[in-house]
Formats: C-alpha cells, sequence, structure tokens
C-alpha cells in the first residue's frame, strides 16, 4: 500500500508566486493544483503551474554534464561526464582564454530564470564579482532596465520599484501590459484577473492603453489603442494637463519631492492636442484621462513592458512614478507602494548615495554601462569586433539570447566564433548548443524555494518558503556558480565551493552584528554560524537565507525579538506566511544624495526635451510596425517542450487587421513573409481586429528548428523566432533597453496570391 504525500511550494515559473499543492506517490508527482490555503494565492494557478512536474520529468532534460564533442553546433556530439570532469574542462578553457586575451574577454549573460532560483539570485553576485569582467549581459535589457533607471533617478536606488496597489485602488490605468496572459510583472500578484474583477465590483475604474484589444483591455471599463511608442507622449501630455488645470496635489510627497518646478515647465510642449495625431488617441481622451486620475480617491498608473521596450521607454517608466506622485497616488494606500520583505532590513537615512549611469562605456558602440552592465543588443559585435577587451569566452546562466535578444541570427553567429562557453541551463537548445560544457541545475522540484526577487515586488508583504521535494542528480545552482567562481578566481582558490559559502554566510552575519543598535551587538559570527547550522538537511544558500530573515525586517534576531521570522517558522507555515498590505516606506526608503525624491534630475529633463523634438518631425503613420505578444500557455522561449502547453491551435502567428490583410493580400492561414531592416521570417496569417489598422503581432521565444538542439516536441512545433526581426540599433539610450515593439516592417504572402 502506498501513500500519497503533499507538498507545498511556490511556483517559479513566471512573477505571481501561486502557492502550489503537489501529491507525490511512488516517489513521482501525481498532481499539482493551486494551494487553497496559500496565504496570498488562495488556489490560483495557471496551466504552467500545473505542469511543472512535466518540467521535471522531461525526457530531454539534461541530468547529468555534458561535453560537446566537434566545432559545428549543428553536428557535434555530446558525451556526459562527471561534474569533476565538466569542471576540469571549464577550467581549462577559461584559463586558456584568460592567458592568452585577459579576463576582459570572458563575458556573461544570465537570463530570467536566474532570477527566480534562489542560488543563482544569491550565488550570481559572486560569479560576476569573481569574473571581474566589464562584459556584463542579462535578459534586463530586452525587458525592465527603464524602471531600474527611472526608480534609481528618482527614488536613488534601481530596485526600489513602486508596484501598484490593486487591491486597495479605485482606479487603476494599465499601459503597455497584459496581465491576463502574463500574470503579471514587476507588480507580483497571483490572480490578477480575480483582483481586476475586484476592483470594478467595489465601483473602481480599470483603463488599458494598448495598441492590440487584449484579453486584459477586453475586461476594463475602457480600452485605448496607442501606436506602439507613444506611451512617454501620452503620459507627458497627462502631465500637461494637470500641470495647466492646477490639478496636481502631491499628496505625502510634497515635503520630500524636488523638481516639481522644472517638470512643470519640461511638459509645456505636451498639450494633448499636439499629441494626439502622433498617438491615436484623441486630445479630449487625453485630458479627461488626466482629469479621472486626479479626481479618483484612490488611483494608480502601471506600465509594463509595452511602455518600456521602446525609445522612450525610461522616460515613459519615470512618467509613470510622475503620475502617481502628482497625484498623491506614490507611497500611498491603493496608489503605487513599495513593498518591505521579510529578508531585507527595511531601515534606512533617507538618503544615500543616489544613482549614476555610464560609468564606464561599451568598447564597440560606446554604449553608457546600467547597473554594471552594457545593452545585450550589442552583445554579437561585442564578441565579433576585433580589439582589445574583444569578448572571446562566455558563460551563459538561465537565458537563451539566440531567440530572445534582438537581431538573434547575428549572435548565432557570433557565438561560433567563440573561443569557449559555458552554460548553466537544464535544456540543450538554441543558445546552449554553442556552449562547450552544459551543466545543469536541479529542477524547480529539487531545490529550495523562495522567490527572493519577486517578494520584493509584491502587492501584499508576503513570503513563502519550501525545501526541496525530491534529491537531485545535479549539483544545487549556487553550488555550480560557486564552483565557476573559484575558476576566475584561479587556481588556488582551491575547488570547493564552501569557502564562499562561510564567506557570504559569516558576511551576513557580521552585518547583523554591525547593524545600528543591532540586538545582536554583544553576540559573536561563530556563536551564530552554529545556530543556523544546527539544521543538518538545510544547503548553503537556505542557511544563508535564514540570516537574512532572522535579521530582517520580522526577523526574530536569533531570539531578542519574540514571534519574529526565522527559516524554521516558514517551515511551520507551509501555505506562506501574509506580512500585511502594503505600508508607506517613504522617506526612509530613498538613497538619493538630496533625501528626496528628485522628479527631474537632468537627465530626465534633457529626455523631455529630446522627447519635445519629435514632436517636430512630419507624422508618419504609414507602413506596417510589428510588436510583440505573450500566450499563457507559454513561458518566453523555454517551456514549448510540455506537449500540454503547445498542444491544439499553433499560436505563432502574425495578428493583421482585416483592411491591411486585404490591401497586402494576405489570407487568414496562409503563410506570408515578414521583413525587417534586419531579417525576414515566414509565419501563418492570422487575419483580426485585435489588432489596429498598422500594426502586426508576433508572439517571441519560438524557432525552434535550429539543428543540433534537444527538444522532441518544442521542434515538432516550432514558430519562428520574431527577434530574426527586431533591431539591435533600435535602443531606449538611458537605459540601454532593446526596443521589442513597434518595428518597421513589411508584410507580403508567401506565395503570390492570384
Ligand atoms: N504566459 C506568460 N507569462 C509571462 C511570460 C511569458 O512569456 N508567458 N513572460 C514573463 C516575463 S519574462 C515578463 S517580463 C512579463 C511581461 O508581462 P507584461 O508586461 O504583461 O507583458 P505582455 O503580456 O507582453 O504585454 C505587453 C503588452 O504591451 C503591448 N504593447 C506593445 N507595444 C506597446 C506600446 O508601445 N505601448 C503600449 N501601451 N502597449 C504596447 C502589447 O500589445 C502587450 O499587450 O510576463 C511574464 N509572464
Ligand atoms: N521580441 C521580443 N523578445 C523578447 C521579449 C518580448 O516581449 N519580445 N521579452 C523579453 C523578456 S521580458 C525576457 S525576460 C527575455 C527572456 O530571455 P532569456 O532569459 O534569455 O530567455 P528564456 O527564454 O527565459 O530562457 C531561459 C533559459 O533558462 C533555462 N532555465 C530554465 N530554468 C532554469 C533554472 O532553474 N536554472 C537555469 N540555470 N536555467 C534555467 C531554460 O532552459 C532556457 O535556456 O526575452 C525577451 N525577449
Ligand atoms: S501564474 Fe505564474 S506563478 Fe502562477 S501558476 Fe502560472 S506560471 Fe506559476
Ligand atoms: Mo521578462
Amino acid at each position: 500500500m502506498t501513500s500519497d504525500t503533499t507538498h507545498y511550494r511556490t511556483c517559479p515559473l513566471c512573477e505571481a508566486t501561486c502557492g502550489l499543492e503537489l501529491t507525490v506517490r511512488d516517489g513521482a508527482v501525481l498532481r499539482v493544483r493551486g494551494d487553497r490555503d496559500n496565504t496570498f494565492s488562495k488556489g490560483f494557478i495557471c496551466p504552467k503551474g500545473s505542469v511543472l512536474h512535466k518540467l521535471h520529468a522531461d525526457p530531454d532534460r539534461l541530468r547529468a554534464p555534458i561535453v560537446r564533442r566537434g566545432e559545428d553546433p549543428e553536428t557535434a556530439t555530446w558525451e556526459e561526464v562527471s561534474w569533476d570532469e565538466a569542471f576540469a574542462v571549464v577550467a581549462d578553457g577559461i584559463q586558456g582564454v584568460i592567458d592568452r586575451h585577459g579576463r576582459y574577454a570572458v563575458g556573461a549573460y544570465f537570463g530570467n530564470p536566474s532570477v527566480h532560483s534562489l542560488g543563482t539570485v544569491i550565488y550570481n553576485r559572486v560569479l560576476i564579482q569573481a569574473m571581474a569582467s566589464p562584459q556584463m549581459y542579462s535578459a534586463s535589457t530586452v525587458d525592465q532596465m527603464p524602471k531600474h533607471v527611472s526608480s534609481g533617478l528618482m527614488f536613488g536606488n534601481p530596485i526600489l520599484i513602486a508596484v501598484p496597489d490593486i487591491d486597495r485602488t479605485d482606479h487603476l490605468l494599465i499601459l503597455g501590459a497584459n496581465p491576463y496572459e502574463s500574470n503579471g510583472s514587476l507588480a507580483t500578484a497571483p490572480d490578477w484577473p480575480g483582483r481586476m474583477k475586484a476592483i470594478r465590483e467595489r465601483g473602481g475604474k480599470i483603463v488599458v492603453v494598448d495598441p492590440r484589444h487584449t484579453k486584459t483591455a477586453a475586461n476594463a471599463d475602457e480600452w485605448h489603442s496607442i501606436r506602439p511608442g507613444g506611451d512617454a507622449l501620452l503620459l507627458c501630455a497627462m502631465l500637461h494637463v494637470l500641470f495647466a488645470e492646477d490639478l496636481i496635489d502631491a499628496g505625502r510627497a510634497p515635503g520630500m519631492t524636488t523638481g516639481l518646478r522644472e517638470i512643470a515647465d519640461a511638459v509645456e510642449p505636451f498639450a494633448p492636442s499636439v499629441v494626439a495625431p502622433r498617438i491615436g488617441i484623441d486630445a479630449d481622451t487625453i485630458t479627461r484621462m488626466a482629469r479621472e486620475l486626479a479626481a479618483a480617491p484612490t488611483a494608480v498608473v502601471y506600465g509594463r513592458i509595452g511602455t518600456q521596450t521602446v525609445g522612450f521607454g525610461t522616460l515613459a517608466a519615470w512618467a509613470v512614478d510622475a503620475l502617481n506622485l502628482v497625484t498623491g497616488n506614490l507611497d500611498s494606500p491603493g496608489g503605487a507602494m513599495f513593498p518591505l520583505t521579510p529578508h531585507e532590513s527595511g531601515r534606512g537615512k533617507g538618503r544615500g548615495r543616489g544613482f549614476r549611469i555610464g560609468r564606464r562605456h561599451s568598447r564597440v558602440r560606446n554604449y553608457p554601462e546600467v547597473r554594471s552592465e552594457y545593452p545585450v543588443a550589442g552583445l554579437a559585435e561585442e564578441i565579433t569586433t576585433p580589439g582589445d577587451g574583444q569578448i572571446r569566452a562566455m558563460v551563459t546562466v538561465g537565458g537563451n539570447p539566440v531567440l530572445s535578444t534582438p537581431h538573434s541570427a547575428r549572435l548565432d553567429v557570433a557565438m561560433r566564433e567563440l573561443e569557449f562557453m559555458v552554460s548553466v541551463d537544464p535544456y540543450l537548445n538554441e543558445t546552449t548548443r554553442h556552449a562547450n560544457v552544459i551543466l545543469p541545475p536541479p529542477t524547480a522540484l529539487e531545490r529550495s524555494e523562495y522567490q527572493m526577487a519577486f517578494i520584493g515586488l509584491a502587492v501584499r508583504n508576503f513570503a513563502q518558503w519550501a525545501p526541496p521535494m525530491f534529491d537531485s542528480d545535479c549539483l544545487q545552482e549556487h553550488e555550480i556558480l560557486g564552483r565557476l567562481s573559484l575558476i576566475f578566481t584561479g587556481p588556488d582558490a582551491g575547488n570547493d565551493p564552501a569557502v564562499i559559502d562561510a564567506m557570504l554566510l559569516d558576511g551576513a552575519l557580521q552585518s547583523a552584528i554591525d547593524s545600528t543598535d543591532s540586538p545582536l551587538a554583544d553576540r559573536s559570527v561563530d556563536e551564530l554560524r552554529a545556530i543556523v547550522r544546527t539544521n543538518p538537511s538545510r544547503t548553503a544558500i537556505d542557511h544563508i537565507l535564514d540570516v537574512m530573515i532572522r535579521t530582517g525586517s520580522s526577523g526574530d534576531w536569533f531570539g531578542a525579538v519574540p514571534d519574529g521570522l526565522s527559516l524554521d517558522v516558514f517551515e511551520q507555515n507551509p501555505h506562506g506566511i501574509d506580512l500585511g498590505a502594503l505600508q508607506p516606506r517613504l522617506p526612509e526608503a530613498l538613497r538619493t544624495e538630496s533625501g528626496t525624491i528628485e522628479l527631474a534630475p537632468q537627465i530626465i529633463v534633457d529626455e523631455l526635451a529630446r522627447l519635445a523634438t519629435t514632436l517636430k518631425t512630419p507624422i508618419d503613420t504609414d507602413g506596417l510596425v510589428l510588436i510583440s505578444r505573450r500566450h499563457l500557455q507559454s513561458n518566453n522561449s523555454w517551456m514549448h517542450n510540455v506537449e500540454a502547453l503547445v498542444k491544439g491551435k499553433v499560436r505563432c502567428t502574425l495578428l493583421v487587421h482585416p483592411t491591411d490583410a486585404a490591401r497586402l493580400s494576405l489570407v487568414d492561414g496562409s503563410d506570408a513573409v515578414i521583413a525587417s531592416r534586419v531579417g525576414s521570417v515566414t509565419a501563418p496569417i492570422e487575419v483580426t481586429d485585435e489588432v489596429p489598422v498598422g500594426v502586426v503581432s508576433l508572439p517571441h521565444g519560438w524557432g525552434h528548428d535550429m539543428a543540433g538542439t534537444v527538444s522532441q516536441i518544442a521542434s515538432r512545433r516550432p514558430g519562428v523566432n520574431s527577434n530574426l526581426l527586431t533591431d539591435p540599433e533600435l535602443l531606449d539610450p538611458l537605459s540601454g533597453n532593446a526596443v521589442l515593439n513597434g518595428i518597421p516592417v513589411t508584410v507580403v504572402p508567401a506565395s503570390p496570391q492570384f
């Protein structure tokens, strides 16, 4: 007789952090359901979460390190090796490149899942430090970098991001986000649909700005189709209305804010009547949107990827917070608020060193550094352009830039030129086929789960931790990164990553002991380390997390605070711990030099002037532009190998408006060639009035027909890679973020229609 066991943990696949209930029988997961008792998600789950165990069981997933034999990634064979052998090959390869070309010749790319795994969130930093190379890249520059820059400039801290308090707001203005499919981003909330419904049920209003009539738009009170790339203009016009009509109410913020007057002047050129013809939303509507925002008891503007992956992305990200501020809704319930996690202290003096970009510049294109990274759109040319500092080796961690970054055909070719590459990844895919060695991490069921990055973006203060459910054949991801770090530190560092674990653990303890008014002032690192390590089943990463939580905002401070939190308390609360609604955190959380919210940093004022100059160019609404889209059953590029998620109707289609279809002789269901400045793809047409005239849409993350990859299911429905069309020379200059929306394209039938 076998008995089922039940396990609770957080789904790590997207930002929503849903609680899952997994039933295990005979060592295998029988069923995954939403955990009804989860204090945050209350049973919500999406189709991806319910197949988490299928990723675990996927026969194509790597379970041991593999080493490539053969030069050509399309025809190479791969050999399974032991972990020690794999690291020996990596050490040789990396050391060789460093000896020949210096350490700046080694670059790294960190992808999206590396932000969803506790091991990588903490140990990526160690690896980056050990590499000591300026050639750092990540998925941030095809995603949210504009928001980091605007937060950095305004609040002094690029990771202090204001999230919409959707559970308490009366008025939600959403731009460039489609949480009905994405389940939300930079606004962690399980069950966005349910929370949006609740806004309307309590008499609130939802307005959506999106070129496409998305499912989110269909569930709102109003939808306004905007021309791709138009959000900065729209938001500046709304600011213009508020200043012109004297509707400014800085709420809690007036004494904390500088730069209001400068912004009043800087938005002067953006009258709704001037902006309207450029964005496709009429002047009266713009004016009404601004007035309604000001009049609502509480209101919040929320802008996401559609507003940020465009040429004025940072300005749009800034304008979102500026509107929240000048309507009295920043740091205020029902507005945009700053989460407080249990793993950070939450204390602060309310000022700091501020935030800078451009402390150095990239080698080939002179792009400014942002958060110690360069734009991934420029990665290929850093590999192919000869000269000092040319990238000759790469490390990739949880990323698939050959599908996910602009003009990816060029990166695919560039990666062939590398002298060495190592990837930390569970799949042999479009990117990792270029690696010499692939080091697979454990699955989400084989590691501790704590969504460190995303609980810091949650619309409620909440956290959940769970231990591994299964043993792994793989090293834990922090051990993999630890050993990679030691390779960069040099042969003398040995190969036992326990040295790094101890350094991080002792460092965390020491800084807690040294913190102002620390209840631990008379305790020693040795004593506390011994306490943390008493539980033998926990890994090094759990020990570090335990210290962060015990000495964090709700911690037990090793007994000094009764009823405080520790990992033990999390273990006793498998459905997660609710820490209440978001609370005002300003001015303490500010890190600007002035100790104020800096509404008008010079960089922003200059960028507003640059935006104003676009008002003088002739209006060009001819031609087609391409935008991206997400589907509930995809997750960027890497979950198309699960049958349950890809079966049914083909999803990688080009959406075209009936008028454009008729004009261009495009027939629903037939193939068309879509071409941009940099490339072309052939995809099936889907005629729909979901997209407006002049706009076409392809999803990203497809194109699984490259030779040399292993994905039996994905390769049967490969789709096409939309990033063969995106242009690497189109960037948001302040953040280096790629432009992924509003790409000029032409579309013609694949075979002429007569
Ligand atoms: N199912 C699923 N969920 C996911 C992901 C996934 O791939 N699949 N990916 C995850 C990741 S990594 C992220 S970052 C998040 C992203 O989450 P979201 O930001 O919600 O992303 P999208 O669903 O792509 O929605 C972006 C919307 O912007 C619109 N848009 C395009 N151009 C413009 C423009 O110029 N202005 C405006 N106002 N709108 C525009 C698009 O039509 C689209 O509806 O989703 C996460 N969740
Ligand atoms: N045109 C267009 N392009 C886009 C977007 C768009 O909207 N339009 N969206 C962009 C956005 S928001 C993002 S975030 C990027 C994503 O870009 P990337 O992060 O580069 O790509 P992913 O598809 O998320 O690839 C994830 C990789 O991580 C691996 N992986 C999965 N789980 C783990 C794990 O636990 N550990 C490790 N080490 N690896 C793991 C997978 O096998 C896969 O190789 O794509 C961007 N590209
Ligand atoms: S919405 Fe996101 S976190 Fe929730 S089950 Fe789906 S993939 Fe997982
Ligand atoms: Mo993303």
